[in-house]
């Protein structure tokens, strides 16, 4: 079996060897062999000087956040880091990879950091509701700056080895063997006899209160609604004013406070269960996958568009495929538009512009398809043309290619059988902007073999993306869930609330935006094509709730159109609109609804509380297997806001028990349609 850690010498240079897989997380074993390795360097006269080296992709990349929750076992990392600081003998990090929290913040304890060319450095507590608690705000200033350390602990950005060492976090960078720089950086130390540096000894910089109080206002800003950013803050401002022994005694109390809040809990379940469903029932590590290198995508509309762009960046070769000449021109002018434009605002540079250029061929002929390993179609929502298509494909595409669908709620089973492969027939939702959204759906049909859905899969994780298994049913994952949400929005707009007020409830909670201002976001004229397409499948009471029809008929198509639910002024601003509120009441009238004031309470509940019965009623009919599959879909997909961890981890926060309570009584007053009976939600457990 392998050491975690191992104890080597050359000469007066000791070595210790971290081998910790997959990240070389700082668990209890790496500390108690590190504390180990610090005994054997202060009792051997013979040795001057320690490097500290990981084995495998990375140095650490951090505590082990799978002990966060059990006891905390000795040596802890501040003090081990204390320990480190306080030798004698000089100590050296050697840095490859993801050096990140715990891992940085032993790096800083060090006398001396050399770093690989592409090495990456950062603080991603704040990401699991939690600030650095082993010197992170307390070293990094001294040794970086507040502006660095701010970015690093508060924003939870990420540097690279080239601004790291111009910012000073860092000693010196090797394009060359890394082991080969550390071993003549430390004997040359040692020749020199130069007594170990240490961080703590530096000075502090002066507290920039204009600077702090300005990323205060940004975290208030961009992270709404998370505790962790202000903490960090918190925890710096006490270490600028404060000597070092005091600052850190501070910044380690936040931190475990932290770990034990709600938030914390939350947004480390979200980190586990983004990485479980990597994990799907059917499919692992030694499931085979097709390559793929080349992918044709069909119908280049908004989606199409945003396909295009994700599969070219991430370095695969496309065949882009529209139906007219008229539509290909359109499409390739807004792409070539919005490379130029992230070449202009430094997202890219110029000889990447060129790159995903030339790896973009253009066609308006189907047969353009034969090449591919892949075949996303992405054309418009009607089921005929889905299916024509899907017979054209199984007959040009070549053997042993994927044939994948971009719809949203057709029946991909059907599609599947219309190609004559259903085995290679599958959905890869995107969520629009594609090149944005992190989610892709997969979707798995009754006849998808299991190495088109771990293909599907890799390709998404190569894309940059996080893919969520789902069966096949209408809406999937997040479009049914939001379908549920949507029609509390509609009914509560007849029973008495405003479209304002609801936004209101769900930006408070956390969303980025509510129903109504997503609506006209995303176009009226859209969701009123989508609503005639699935006509069919409408209760009476939805069909009533006709308000999209009716702003599509008055030519409020949204923000584009300048009014759809909200008035859009010259600034562009979304104002409430006496217009909307007068149709809504027409429509009471018309139908004899007597509205009525609607609590917040209520309001929050009925949405929110619809789809968590929804997905639970995904897990009872088999549509997902775990519940982190919607957690993970609802917070990527449609922005549910993460540090309360899903839907159903939110829920279960809530008490279960009370939850379903409330959902009996939406069942005793709106009816079994609306509100049907979970077996799983009455379980009471969804975690
Ligand atoms: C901290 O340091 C607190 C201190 O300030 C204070 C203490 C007092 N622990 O992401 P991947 C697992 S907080 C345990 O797919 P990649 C992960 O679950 C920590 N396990 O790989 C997965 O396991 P599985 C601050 C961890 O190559 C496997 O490794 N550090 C940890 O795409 C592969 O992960 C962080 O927050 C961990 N710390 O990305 C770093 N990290 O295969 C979080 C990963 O069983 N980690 N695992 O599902 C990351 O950002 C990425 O994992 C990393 C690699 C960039 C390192």
């Amino acid at each position: 079996m392998r050491e975690t850690v191992t104890f080597s010498r050359d000469g007066a240079i000791a070595t210790v060897l971290i081998d910790n897989p997959p990240v070389n997380a700082a668990s209890a074993a790496v500390r108690t062999g590190l504390a180990a390795a610090l005994d054997r360097l202060d009792s051997d006269d013979s040795l001057q000087a320690l490097i500290i080296r990981c084995a495998g992709r990375t140095f650490i990349a951090g505590a082990d956040i799978k002990e966060f929750d059990g006891p905390q076992t000795e040596p802890q990392l501040p003090e081990l880091i204390a320990r480190i600081e306080a030798s004698a003998k000089p100590v050296i990090a050697e840095l490859h990879g993801t050096i990140l929290g715990g891992g940085l913040e032993l790096a800083l304890g060090c006398h001396a950091r050399i770093a690989a060319h592409d090495a990456q450095f950062g603080f991603p507590e704040v990401r699991l509701g939690i600030i650095p608690g082993a010197g992170g705000t307390v070293r990094t200033p001294r040794l970086a700056g507040l502006p660095l350390t701010i970015s690093l602990a508060v924003e939870g950005k990420q540097v690279g080895s080239e601004e790291a060492l111009a910012a000073g976090l860092i000693d010196r960078i090797t394009d060359g063997a890394l082991e080969t720089a550390t071993a003549e950086f430390a004997r040359a130390i040692v020749a020199k006899g130069e007594p170990p540096r240490r961080t703590r000894d530096l000075p502090s910089p002066v507290a920039d209160n204009e600077l702090l109080d300005a990323a205060e206002q940004t975290a208030r800003r961009r992270q709404r609604g998370q505790d962790a950013p202000l903490i960090a803050l918190q925890a710096i401002r006490f270490g600028l004013a404060h000597d070092v022994d005091a600052a850190l005694a501070e910044e380690h109390r936040l931190c475990r406070q932290a770990i034990a809040s709600p938030q914390s809990s939350a947004l480390r379940h979200l980190f586990l269960a983004e990485r479980a469903v990597a994990r799907t029932p059917g499919i692992n590590p030694a499931t085979p996958v097709r390559p793929i290198n080349q992918v044709a995508v069909i119908g280049l509309g908004t989606m199409g568009r945003g396909i295009v762009t994700t599969l070219a960046a991430a370095g695969l070769k496309v065949i882009a495929i529209a139906r007219s000449d008229e539509s290909l021109t359109k499409a390739r002018t807004a792409i070539d538009k919005a490379w130029a434009q992230s070449v202009t605002r430094g997202q890219i540079d110029e000889p990447a512009r060129i790159d995903r250029a030339d790896r973009v061929s253009w066609s308006t002929d189907l047969s353009a398809v034969a090449g591919a390993d892949l075949v996303i179609e992405s054309v418009g929502e009607v089921r005929e043309i889905k299916e024509a298509l899907f017979a054209a494909l199984g007959s040009i595409a070549k053997p042993g290619a994927i044939l994948a669908t971009n719809t949203s709620y057709l029946d991909i089973d059907a599609l599947a059988a219309a190609s004559g492969r259903p085995a290679d027939t599958c959905g890869m939702h995107f969520f629009n902007p594609a090149d944005v959204m992190k989610l892709v759906e997969c979707v798995r049909g009754k006849a998808t073999a299991p190495d088109v859905v771990a293909s599907v899969m890799a390709l998404s994780k190569r894309l940059g993306k996080i893919a969520v298994v789902s069966g096949v049913c209408d809406g999937f994952i997040v479009n049914r869930m939001l379908a549920k949400r949507s029609r509390e929005a509609y009914f509560l707009l007849e029973e008495g609330a405003s479209p304002w007020a609801i936004d209101r409830v769900l930006v408070d909670f956390g969303f980025p935006m509510g129903p109504f201002a997503l609506g006209d976001l995303a176009g009226i004229d859209l969701q009123h094509t989508v609503r005639q397409a699935r006509a069919d499948r409408l209760t009476p009471r939805e069909k009533r709730a006709d308000f999209v029809d009716q702003l599509f008929a008055a030519g409020r198509l949204g923000r584009r159109s300048g009014a759809g639910w909200y008035a859009y002024g010259e600034d562009g601003k979304a104002k409430p609109d006496p217009m909307t509120e007068a149709l809504i009441a027409a429509h009471a009238t018309k139908h004899a609804i007597k509205r009525v004031e609607i609590t917040d309470e209520e309001i929050r509940d009925r949405l929110i509380f619809a789809m968590v019965n929804e997905g639970a009623r995904l897990i009872d009919e088999g549509i997902v297997s775990r519940a982190q599959e919607i957690d993970v879909a609802m917070v990527n997909g449609i922005g549910f806001p993460r540090h309360l961890g899903g839907p159903l981890w939110w829920a279960q926060e809530m008490g279960l028990t009370g939850v379903a309570d409330k959902i009996a009584r939406f069942r005793d007053e709106q009816g079994d349609t609306y509100w049907p009976t979970s077996p799983t939600l009455g379980k009471g457990q969804f975690y």
